[in-house]
């Protein structure tokens, strides 16, 4: 027997003295600091299983190992079949205006009233571990958790989308997934199938054009709108119903990045847009957005030139304002990325009294999808009990019960009503959700209405509205995805589509693509309306903002460099509630010309200049023009049209990096506080989108 006396203590943790053990992390659980099986009992060994003899077999009663490596085993749980990759926060949304008169739902009660919610974004074609810049629509989907149960607003950062029937949605992801034969391409539209799906689907062609716009290389997600896509109603105590659609409008301003950046920060930083999330919270500079509804009644949507109801068109703002309502403000990360962000269940069917659906055939269509796809990925139906999914503002009883992780155990006899037994609770038609009165005649059809017939009207409005710079990028893209089909009829046919859009932009794509001849434009079930009006608001580039704030200066220095200009720098840049990192060959610390350590917080290998929003060149006495990664980061930031600011000692590098002579106004002289502060006020416009011109191929 054992001498009781020479056990070790429980709380000490093991290390093997067989070399294999290493590192013992200890992890703080609700329980204690004993580590313990799942059953509670209490763990001696945690690096060794149990063996018969030394060498020998590990023994089957090894209860530990077994449950150990049981659950391990079952880690995983399938990933989302589209918006595998997402990234989610906590915040809350205030109510800056009341809305009682139009709508009953409770976060719009008064003005003032806080709402928790908890938001994930997310990109549609990857999978789970792919990159976040990949040229994606972005979902954005907030969870409120009202008084009145749970609403869910689940978007995108496209108001409109490529189909109009739900019965359309496999076929349109399949196409877009990796092909099924050979497994790729990962998270990109970029390939034949996608192509070809889309150029026999001429409803697809407005969200083309926002698809191939800069709106699917957004900078972070805090620099997105977001959009519930489908009209929805507004209903009110009266029963009285107004057409409602909603928009999420960012305080950073929409931002982007350029096709090159984004293609190369996805080698970079892979994390890029989940690792801004958080840095952004943790240094507690809560990203917000504003929610805009746009309003209107059944008289509005009757003269509107397009059917309200249609997912593929957007009402322009001009003609249906976008007013302010509230503010959604994310200010908690998660503790636990697999208990909330994946875990998380959004439904469009989530909705609360004062919130209701229309016919639009791909809002029906969602309105089963979701919990349907849940149910498999969560594992049963009691997800809605994982405290991510369970209300917070109000009671919830049900009689249901049972079923795969029932963690509820109702007390009593009575699971079902009506009963006599005086228990359990009861509907109520008055506080009870109440479905709008929606008077419904007609035959039962499949059927496509008349109404949603114009498909190329709204793709010219948003390609007509962007500036030149954006007209541009829309035709680099379908050159640089079309280049990507082998099949030729299908990148004929899609320019053959372009046509019904732009001509310009059909004959820029069938040079760019070397097509011979034009095509022929298809039949169009209705001709292109030329005259709608540019919309400003569907441009990224007339509307920047005016401040750097949340945005990064990455400032190059090497050791001898002038302290006092990083300094006045960085006092500029934190004044417009931006950041600075500071990127040297060395990541220990760098000497200024005064002597003093600085402290840096990228090396330069691992910190390219696609990573910043703008940058400054402030090398000391350490020649930098002989470095690759600096020659890099210059000339990248350069082709991005990036401020740049620079010093006199930066002029060698400048050499190196090609760019003798090729000052612009995009490139500002440092050398002291006056010229540091202009810098940084210049660097408020995104870009120096003059420089493309010079630059295009
Ligand atoms: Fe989704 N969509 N979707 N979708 N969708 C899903 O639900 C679906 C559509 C959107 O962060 C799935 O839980 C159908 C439009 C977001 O967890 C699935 C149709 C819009 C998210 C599903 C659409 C969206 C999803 C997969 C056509 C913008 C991520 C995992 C009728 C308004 C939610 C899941 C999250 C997720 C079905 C079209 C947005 C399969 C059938 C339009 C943001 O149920």
């Amino acid at each position: 027997m054992a001498d009781p006396t020479k056990q070790t203590p429980h709380f000490e943790p093991l290390i093997s003295k067989t070399g294999s053990g290493g590192e013992v992390h200890q992890h703080a659980t609700e329980g204690g600091d004993r580590l313990t099986t799942a059953q509670g009992v209490v763990v001696a060994d945690n690096q060794n299983s149990l063996r018969a003899g030394a060498p020998g077999p590990t023994l089957m009663e090894d209860f530990v190992l077994r449950e150990k490596i049981f659950h391990f085993d079952h880690e995983r749980i399938p990933e989302r079949v589209v918006h595998a990759r997402g990234y989610g926060a906590h915040g809350t949304f205030t109510c800056t205006r009341a809305l009682g008169d139009v709508t009953r739902a409770a976060p719009f009660a008064r003005e003032g009233l806080e709402t928790e919610v908890f938001v994930r974004f997310s990109t549609v074609a990857g999978s789970k571990g792919s990159p976040d810049l990949a040229r994606d629509v972005r979902g954005f989907s907030v969870k409120f958790y009202t008084s009145e149960g749970n609403w869910d607003i689940v978007g995108n950062n496209i108001p409109v989308f490529f189909i109009q029937d739900a019965i359309k949605f496999p076929d349109l992801v399949h196409a877009l997934k990796p092909a099924p034969d050979r497994g790729f391409p990962q998270a990109q539209s970029a390939h034949d199938n996608f192509w070809d799906f889309i150029s026999l689907t001429p409803e697809a062609m407005h969200m083309v054009m926002w698809q191939m716009s800069d709106r699917t290389i957004p900078r972070s997600f805090t620099t997105m709108e977001g959009f519930g896509v489908h009209t929805f109603r507004f209903v009110n105590t009266e029963g009285v119903s107004t057409f409602v659609k909603f928009h999420w409008k960012p305080r950073m301003g929409l931002q982007s990045v350029v096709w090159d950046e984004a293609v190369k920060s996805n080698g970079a930083d892979p994390d890029r847009h989940r690792r801004d999330l958080w840095d952004a919270i943790d240094r507690g500079d809560s990203p917000q957005w504003d929610l805009g509804v746009q309003m209107f009644d059944q008289n509005f949507a009757d003269s509107f030139a397009f059917d309200v109801l249609d997912p593929t068109k957007i009402i322009p703002e001009e003609d249906c304002a976008v007013e302010l309502v509230g503010t959604l403000t994310l200010n908690r990360a998660v503790d636990n990325f697999f208990a909330e962000t994946e875990q998380v269940a959004f439904c469009t069917a989530n909705v609360i009294p004062g919130i209701d659906f229309t016919d639009d055939p791909l809002l029906q269509g969602r309105n089963f999808s979701y919990l349907d796809t849940q149910l498999k990925r969560l594992g049963g139906p009691n997800f809605t009990k994982l405290p991510v999914n369970a209300p917070k503002g109000c009671p919830v009883s049900t009689y249901q019960q049972d079923g795969h992780m029932q963690t509820d155990a109702r007390k009593g006899r009575v699971n079902y009503e009506p009963n006599g037994w005086g228990e359990g609770p009861r509907a109520h038609p008055l506080e009870g959700y109440v479905s709008y009165k929606q008077p419904v005649t007609g035959d039962k059809l499949r059927l496509r209405p008349e109404s949603f017939a114009d498909h190329y009207s709204q793709a010219r409005q948003f390609y007509i509205s962007q500036t030149a710079s954006e007209q541009g990028h829309i035709l680099a893209a379908l050159v640089f995805e079309l280049s990507k089909c082998k099949e030729a009829a299908i990148r004929e046919r899609m320019v053959a589509h372009l046509m019904h859009i732009d001509t310009e932009l059909a004959e820029g794509a069938a040079e760019k693509l070397g097509l011979t001849d034009m095509p022929k434009p298809p039949p169009a079930a209705q001709p292109t309306q030329m005259d709608l009006k540019p919309s400003r608001a569907l441009s990224i580039q007339s509307r920047p903002p005016d401040s750097f704030k949340g945005r990064i200066l990455g400032v190059l220095i090497s050791d001898g460099f002038d302290g006092g200009l990083l300094m006045a720098l960085t006092c500029a840049v934190e004044d417009e509630g931006g950041v600075v990192r500071v990127i040297a060959p060395k990541i220990g610390g760098t000497m200024c010309n005064n002597d003093h350590l600085h402290p840096v917080t990228d090396q330069l290998g691992g910190a390219p200049s696609v990573l910043f929003d703008a940058v400054a060149l402030i090398p000391g006495t350490q020649n930098l023009a002989l470095s690759p990664a600096a020659i890099d980061f210059v000339q990248d930031a350069h082709a991005h049209c990036k401020h740049i600011g620079w010093s006199e000692t930066a002029l060698d590098l400048i050499a190196a990096s090609g760019l003798d002579g090729a000052q612009d106004d995009g490139m500002h002289a440092l050398s002291d506080a006056a010229s540091a502060e202009a810098f940084v006020t210049a660097c408020r416009s995104l870009r120096f989108w003059d420089r493309e011109a010079m630059l295009a191929v």
